[in-house]
């Protein structure tokens, strides 16, 4: 499987091109940036380790070179100052991000080809990929509250001092402020983690906050994030590569689960190597469900201001 990554020379693209090497899944890794010398370096450098990692293409290329990527990875984007909302970065990636999409059209798509979103705000960028690409809605998949579930599970175990692979902790919704913690099916070795008597209301909502503030968190750290966010592409990618079939939080065109269409956000989704499978309805409790439809509005208000 040939992945093609746009802005394969930023943080979040090396890091991913970096994530999916050590996996050895996918055959071909191409890394495209507008810093053409970075992409090169950076592919160089990946070039290097496969003797060891395993083998794999990998390579710094051009739209000429992506016609025939079974997979388009889009992590080219600015990054939000530490004060700013990622959908006030809209504006400021709504061009960048139309002239990706027209570049990658001119270059030419093959008819199964997938496109990944993780530019920010990625569910507006998703919905924009959708409606410039011609390609069926089951192809173009936002990365979601993917990175955001990790965050949350990640956070648990370290504060409860569990083994972080062991707690499953949801987001859906918007990958931004309006995120929605389903606490309702919250657990630990498939058992509700309310069970414990750590995980009161207050530790939810303090775990929740440090989740929601965390991107924000590293950006002021670090400038942005780059590992966890490059493991949550890795799993997305892997699941469609390998036609998994799992169930997991990203981001895609609703049809109407939860009683939301016409926007994207993060419900259950079934992926596989077509793409989107399915869209699960899976019971919430009644103010989760409530949460998802506050941010699907939320969403349509943003969507409705930007000039597209
Ligand atoms: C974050 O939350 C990159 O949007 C991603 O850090």
């Amino acid at each position: 499987m040939k992945i093609t990554i746009i802005g394969g020379g930023g943080r979040v693209g090396v890091c991913s091109a970096f994530a999916l090497q050590c996996g050895a899944v996918v055959s071909d890794i191409q890394l495209l940036d507008a810093n053409k010398e970075l992409a090169e370096g950076e592919a160089l450098d990946l070039l290097h380790g496969t003797a060891i990692a395993g083998d794999q293409r990998i390579y710094a290329g051009d739209y000429t070179r992506s016609a025939d990527s079974d997979l388009f990875l889009i992590t080219a984007g600015l990054r939000r100052k530490p004060d700013e909302s990622r959908l006030d970065l809209i504006n400021r990636n709504v061009a960048l991000f139309v002239q990706i999409l027209d570049s990658m059209k001119s270059a030419g798509l093959k008819k199964d080809a997938i496109v990944l979103v993780v530019s920010n705000p990625v569910d507006i960028l998703t919905q924009l990929a959708v409606k410039r690409l011609d390609l069926p809605w089951r192809r173009v998949i936002g990365l979601g509250t993917m990175l955001d579930s990790a965050r949350l599970s990640s956070f648990i175990a370290e504060e409860l001092q569990l083994a972080p692979t062991q707690v499953k902790a949801t987001i859906l919704g918007e990958h931004g402020d309006s995120m929605v913690p389903i606490w309702s099916s919250a657990s630990i070795l498939g058992l509700p983690l309310a069970g414990l008597p750590q995980c009161t209301t207050a530790f939810q909502n303090s775990v929740f906050e440090r989740t929601r503030g965390s991107g924000a968190e590293v950006i002021k750290k670090k400038g942005g994030a780059g590992w966890a966010v490059a493991l949550s592409i890795r799993d997305v990618i892997h699941a469609i590569a390998l036609n998994k079939r799992c169930l997991l939080p990203v981001s895609s065109l609703q049809q109407g689960r939860y009683d939301i269409r016409d926007i994207c956000l993060s419900v259950p989704t079934v992926l596989g190597r077509e793409g989107i499978i399915d869209q699960v309805e899976l019971k919430l409790w009644p103010k989760e469900t409530m949460g998802l439809q506050q941010s699907a509005r939320a969403l349509k208000e943003t969507l409705g201001s930007v000039k597209a």
